[in-house]
Formats: C-alpha cells, structure tokens, sequence
C-alpha cells in the first residue's frame, strides 16, 4: 500500500535530484568516478538459487558488456546484510549508479540515504521497497506482483468452478513479490466461498523447499488438497515432485498453478503436470541500463517501469515453447 502511494510520484524529482552527481570534472555524467571515462556501474544481486534469478543476473551482465559498461557484481548469497555492504561498498568505489535487486522490503532507509548523500543513484530491479523517502531510488523496473496473483487466483477459480483446497507457498518471507502475490491471489479467490487456503507456508522461492513443505502438508491435509498455487515456478515443480512421490496426480486431481513462466514450467504444462504459469519477466537488463543512461544524463524517468505479464496454460503454452527466452 504505502510503495503505491509512491509511484504517484513522477520520476522528475529523482531526476533532479541526481542529476548534480559528481558535476564537471569531465563534464559527462556517463563518464563519472570512472578512470578512463568508462561508466561503472554496481549491480548488488540477491543470490542466484534459481533460474529465474540466474537469468536476471546474465541479462544484466550481457547488457553492461554490449554497452561497454564496467560492472561491478556482488552475489550476497541470500543475505540482506551482504546486500548493505556491497551498496557501501560501491559508494566508496564512487560507481556512476547502483542497480540493487532489494530481498525483502524494508531496512533500506539508512543505506540508500548513504547513496543519495553520495549522489549516486540508486535503480531498483524486479522488486520493490518500502521506504519513507521515495526519492532515496530513482526507479523500480518490476512485475505487478499483485496483477499476477490475481491472474493465478481468478484462472483457478474458473479452471476448478469455484471450489478448491488450496496449499499456497509463499516465496521469501517479507519479499515484495511474495506480499503482493498472496496479496493479488487472496482478493481474487475472495469471491468464492467453497475455494480454501488449506495451508499457506514459505517455500523460499526454492525448489527444494518447495518440495519439502509440500510434503509436510500433504501429510497433513491428503485428500482435502485440490490445489498448489507456488509463487514461483521452481516451488511448483518441487511440489509436483512431493505430489507424486506421495500418489497424487499433480496437473489431474490436484491442479498446480504458479509465476515466472520459465521454460522449464512450459515444459511441465506440456507433460500435463503443470496447469497454469504467469509469466515474470527476468531479463531487465536492457531497460535498466536505458534508464541509467537517461538518469545520467539528467533526463526524467517514471517511478515505475511496469512490465506486463501473460498467463499461459495448455491452450497456448506449447505454441509459445519454442519462442522462451528463459
Ligand atoms: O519470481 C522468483 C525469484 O523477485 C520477481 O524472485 C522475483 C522473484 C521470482 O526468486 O523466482
């Protein structure tokens, strides 16, 4: 709720903002703290324990080299703290702009402060913040996670009439798109009274703990599970696998919807064990650097770059297949 308030605001006063970074020594921001004249840019990701993440971090490694940008990359490993302390550590390095991937939402108040004192503007990838500035990030390049638990929440409730036992896994706790994706979902099934979250637990955006948990609660529930709505694509196909060590019939008599729309996922729609995946797109890394570029050169920027997202089932997933390009 509070991060919609802030993409009322326009891009114009970020822009502003930033656009006095580290003026004149060379009298182009795209040549800015960098020897040489080359733009350095920090990319602080969360981990890489998934593909769609993998595909994120390629796609904006292959970008910065076709522009002949200097990355500097940092894997944290899952840890926000890691996270912090590569931003610090690109302030002292005086990059030209940082491009973070935030974990969760909140406790990026104090750090990306640091960066605005620095002048050094902050483009945040694929998920949001919640922050009591708003100017403290230029942009939020992202899905609407909300949107795409709706799509899952109202394709299952036409696909199942109205009536279904539901296990939800959640992806990181206090993540941006596992918020709005239980969120989106929630309202969607709302509606209908004979569709029931049974169960609704972390998976951790993980497969492996996907597949751990479904077990769990399949051994709670059984029979009263209809339905898996994963957050992302990697939990649902560990869930599948739990469903069918367990005896069920994931894609027939429990029917698995899920988000991210890799190729793996078509390929699962395809074998029938997957019903429906909406798709989020990972390859940011061209608009990223698009809006780098305008930023440092003083130009406006929206506060939201919104990508749109289709919802795929065996009707139009495997005409799409062959066009995946994660
Ligand atoms: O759905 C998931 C990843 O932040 C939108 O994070 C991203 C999500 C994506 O780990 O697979």
């Amino acid at each position: 709720m509070k991060r919609q308030a802030f993409l009322r605001l326009t891009g114009l006063a970020a822009a502003a903002a930033f656009s006095s970074c580290k003026p004149s020594e060379t009298g182009s921001h795209a040549a800015i703290g960098t020897p040489g004249g080359k733009t350095v840019v920090g990319f602080s990701q969360i981990g890489a324990d998934n593909p769609w993440r993998t595909a994120e971090t390629e796609s904006i490694k292959s970008e910065a080299a076709k522009r002949g940008i200097e990355l500097k990359f940092s894997d944290a490993q899952g840890q926000q703290e890691a996270q912090i302390s590569a931003i610090r550590s690109f302030i002292a390095q005086s990059v030209s702009a940082i491009i973070l991937a935030p974990k969760v939402e909140t406790g990026w108040d104090a750090i990306l402060k640091e960066a605005k004192a620095a002048k050094i503007p902050v483009i945040l990838v694929d998920r949001g913040v919640s922050v009591t500035d708003p100017s403290l990030f230029v942009t939020l390049i992202a899905s609407d996670f909300v949107a795409e638990g709706r799509m899952a929440g109202e394709w299952l409730a036409q696909q199942t009439s109205g009536k279904a036992g539901i296990v939800q896994l959640e992806g990181t706790t206090g993540a941006a798109p596992a918020n709005d994706r239980k969120k989106g979902f929630e309202a969607a099934i709302a509606a209908h009274p004979d569709m029931k979250v049974l169960a609704s637990q972390t998976g951790d955006f993980k497969r492996s703990d996907g597949k751990n948990v479904m077990e769990a609660l399949i051994k709670a529930h059984g029979a009263a599970i209809t339905a898996v709505y994963a957050h992302n694509d990697d939990m649902a196909i560990g869930a599948i696998q739990a469903l069918e060590a367990a005896g069920r019939q994931p894609g027939k008599d429990v029917t698995v919807v899920s988000i991210d729309g890799m190729g793996f996922a078509f390929e699962a729609i395809k074998e029938g064990k997957l019903n429906c995946t909406v798709e989020c797109n990972p390859l940011l890394g061209p608009m990223a650097f698009d809006v780098i570029a305008k930023v440092l050169r003083g130009e406006a920027v929206p506060k939201q770059l919104v990508q749109e997202d289709r919802l795929f089932d065996a009707t139009n997933a495997p005409a799409e297949l062959p066009n995946r390009k994660y």
